[in-house]
């Protein structure tokens, strides 16, 4: 991990802890109907992506966003989404399904997303 990246992300928290008081999941509603997001942290904090559903574009993460996915959901009824390890879909693949949410995936899928689309599933 980049020292810098790790320096950043624990200031993050800090202040997060500091300004949302525990407020439980404050930050899905973030999120609109038909989208699909991605959050950098836990429990949906610091929003690194919103896309709305339907779309089989790769859109890759960029600057400090990238490689930082610990939380989703996808608002969608209709359509799957799936993020995948590196650029333009490919590597390690997760689906993001329709309806469905998590605030703290596995340790192993942490911090490596870079792309993702919003149709198809993986
Ligand atoms: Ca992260
Ligand atoms: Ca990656």
């Amino acid at each position: 991990m980049r020292i810098k990246t790790a320096i950043a992300a624990t200031m993050f928290v800090g202040a997060t802890l500091f300004t949302t008081g525990g407020v439980a999941h404050a930050s899905l509603s973030e999120c609109n109907t038909n989208n699909m997001c991605m959050w950098g942290n836990n429990d949906f904090h610091w929003l690194i992506g919103e896309r709305a559903h339907g779309s089989t574009t790769w859109t890759n993460l960029g600057g400090d966003r990238n490689d930082e996915m610990d939380s989703w959901a996808n608002r969608s009824a209709t359509h799957t989404g799936c993020m995948a390890e590196h650029s333009n879909g490919s590597g390690d693949k997760q689906d993001m399904h329709r309806n469905d949410t998590d605030n703290n995936v596995a340790p192993w899928n942490s911090d490596e997303i870079t792309s993702w689309r919003t149709r198809n599933g993986c």
